[in-house]
């Protein structure tokens, strides 16, 4: 049975992608760091059929001593400071996890087994101010927050490591993906759980910041699939993960307030607190190399995606209420 350790599995993206391995036969090993209370909500399902084990990203001995003791032959480096905002608010902290994180993560396969296969989590935030429509592979970088900065260290000290020590290392550069699971605190699921408020009249109205951002949106179901299928081919690459198209905040509010028969303008108030120092305005992937060199597809699209989330939280509040 192969061996898989997942960073950040009780995150958004480790909780599918804990699903698809186990569908794959794998053992699953997810770290979680240490806290005082239980943080197991999207990962519940699969208690009985996971292991859990206890390590930081910030502490270079526990991951050390995890991989000595459980001998993972693949490893995806999920785990990260991932929310944009918080990034500006602490941005050292950011920068340990987020970045010297990999690093420290890189040293333990180097130190154990560098036959292990790595995955890291890169993020398209690194295009952030972009110098190419649409981005790929090849788009040169311009982070535009700590959080992104932080990325793009993650990103070259993979492929550093790929180069100086001939480690299996893969960058996914995934573009925004969501679902029912995401943190209710990324733009999305804020806008699919504020529209089940609204319409269930346990709230009455929404405040957001900048609505022409745009972003090329996809479902996490199917962005765990590429991350396998990097770690499945001859060679370790980097690959853009996107649908190759964009839409707005604006519209993701339309269509998601539109499918319980709402009006968003009636509803969406701009607030200050919401914008950010430095915005990333637009963002579109080329996905063509997964589409090619991985067979990678997908299932879901826009408009299915946004109305999955409010159809999920409508659900879930109409149960609490
Ligand atoms: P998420 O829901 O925020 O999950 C992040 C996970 O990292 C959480 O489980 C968190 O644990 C864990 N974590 C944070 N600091 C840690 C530390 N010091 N040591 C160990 N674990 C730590 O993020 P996600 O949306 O699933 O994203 C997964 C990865 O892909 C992240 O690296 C993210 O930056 C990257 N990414 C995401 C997207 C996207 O659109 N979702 C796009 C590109 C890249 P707690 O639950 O204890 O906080
Ligand atoms: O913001 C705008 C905001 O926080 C999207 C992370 O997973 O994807 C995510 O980063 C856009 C921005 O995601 C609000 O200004 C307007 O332009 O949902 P978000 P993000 O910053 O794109 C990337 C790929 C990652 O790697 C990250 O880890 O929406 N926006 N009003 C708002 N955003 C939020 N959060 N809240 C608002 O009220």
């Amino acid at each position: 049975m192969p061996v898989a350790f997942v960073t950040g599995i009780n995150g958004q993206d480790g909780s599918y992608l804990a699903e698809l391995l186990l569908k794959k036969g794998y053992k699953v090993v997810g770290m979680v760091r240490r806290s005082s209370t239980m943080n197991y909500e999207r990962i519940e399902h699969l208690m009985d059929q996971i292991t859990i084990v206890q390590g930081d990203l910030h502490d270079q001995g526990s991951l050390l001593g995890l991989l000595e003791e459980h001998r993972p032959s693949e490893i995806y480096n999920l785990a990260a400071q991932s929310f944009v905002p918080t990034s500006w608010n602490q941005p050292a902290l950011t920068g340990d996890i987020t970045a010297l994180g990999v690093t420290r993560m890189l040293e333990a396969i180097r130190f154990i087994d560098p036959k292990i296969r790595f995955y890291q989590a890169s993020s398209s935030e690194m295009f952030g101010k972009v110098l190419e429509v649409p981005q790929s592979e090849n788009t040169p970088f311009y982070p535009r927050s700590p959080y992104g900065v932080a990325k793009v260290y993650g990103h070259w000290i993979t492929i550093n490591y790929r180069e100086s020590f001939n480690l299996f290392a893969a960058s996914g550069i995934l573009f925004n993906h969501e679902s029912p699971r995401r943190g209710l605190e990324f733009v999305t699921r804020k806008i699919s759980d504020a529209v089940a408020r609204i319409k269930l009249e346990l709230a009455k109205e929404l405040r957001l910041g900048n609505l022409e951002a745009q972003r090329d949106w996809g479902f996490a179901g199917d962005y765990v699939e590429a991350m396998w299928l990097m770690l499945q081919q001859a060679e370790p690459d980097n690959y853009v993960i996107g649908t190759g198209e964009s839409h707005s905040v604006r519209e993701f509010c339309e269509i998601a307030f539109a499918h319980v028969g709402l009006d968003y303008k009636q509803y969406v108030v701009q607030d200050e607190r919401f914008y950010r120092p430095a915005e990333v305005d637009l963002l579109i992937s080329d996905p063509s190399l997964a589409k090619k060199k991985l067979g990678w597809n997908l299932k879901v699209d826009f408009k299915q995606l946004v109305t999955m989330m409010v159809d999920a939280d409508m659900k879930r509040l109409r149960v609490k209420k």
